[in-house]
């Protein structure tokens, strides 16, 4: 059977972003459906192709069939990838690294509110300084302590420079982090800049980047900072 995720704009769906990075950080083939928020084609095929109609969703065989095995969910997702393809190292092989790569893609998939709602995810936007309030502030030093305990203790005792070495869930659990520190700009401790970096350069996130640059739509909800065009005439 082969693959087909649904997702959202590449510019704002921090969760699409995710398994999309993932497969293709992996090589693995599967076709993609993306219907952009707001738009008609959300509107008429989102309950057919999401039991939660929410995206991101993964089929396994014909989209949308009965007999197809849908997949929804980040975390759950990534499972799927994970026992679909065994012959893929989708988690560190290491039991201990595997352990805390799994307890930091969870602690992502459940937490980290406070950035995510004042820190969109908004690829093409440059909002420096924007939504650094003191949640956001914790939730940024938790991250950083994540991401540094992951590389102090496993990554660098390889020549790879992702969290636990070669690329693997938890660098795509974080990817959507990096694209909203690449926007919002907080203050960041030269290791998580240089991480930021490595991310940015993967090829699966790249091309997902360059695939966001090229949107155009304006989503309302995800656009907390922008300042709204003026009228092209001025009101009667
Ligand atoms: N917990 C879900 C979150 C999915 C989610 O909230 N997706 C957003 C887009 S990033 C969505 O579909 N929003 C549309 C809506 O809620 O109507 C997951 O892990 O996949």
């Amino acid at each position: 059977m082969s693959l087909t995720l649904v997702i959202g704009n590449k510019n704002y769906s921090s969760w699409s972003m995710r398994p999309w990075v993932l497969l293709k950080q992996f090589g693995i083939a599967f076709e993609e459906i993306m219907l952009k928020f707001e738009s008609a084609e959300w509107s008429d095929r989102i309950a057919s192709l999401a039991p939660t109609k929410r995206v991101p969703t993964l089929w396994d065989g014909e989209p949308g069939a009965g007999t197809s095995i849908a997949v929804w969910e980040t975390i759950a997702i990534i499972e799927y990838i994970a026992d679909r393809f065994p012959q893929h190292d989708i988690w560190p092989k290491d039991a201990a690294a595997r352990a805390m790569a799994r307890a930091i893609a969870a602690e992502m998939h459940a937490g980290f509110q406070s950035l995510r709602s004042n820190m969109p995810m908004n690829i093409r936007s440059h909002y420096p300084g924007k939504g650094m309030l003191p949640g956001v502030a914790g939730d940024t030093a938790r991250v950083e302590s994540i991401w540094r305990a992951a590389r102090e203790r496993f990554g660098s005792r390889t020549e790879a420079p992702f969290l636990f070495g070669q690329f693997c869930a938890a660098d795509a659990m974080f990817a959507p982090v990096v694209m909203r520190f690449a926007t919002y700009k907080p203050p960041l401790c030269t290791a998580s800049l240089r991480y930021c970096e490595v991310v940015k350069a993967a090829p699966g996130v790249a091309a997902w980047i360059a695939e966001a640059r090229r949107e155009t739509e304006f989503v309302g909800f995800d656009e907390p900072y922008a300042t709204p065009a003026p009228p092209a005439t001025p009101p009667a």
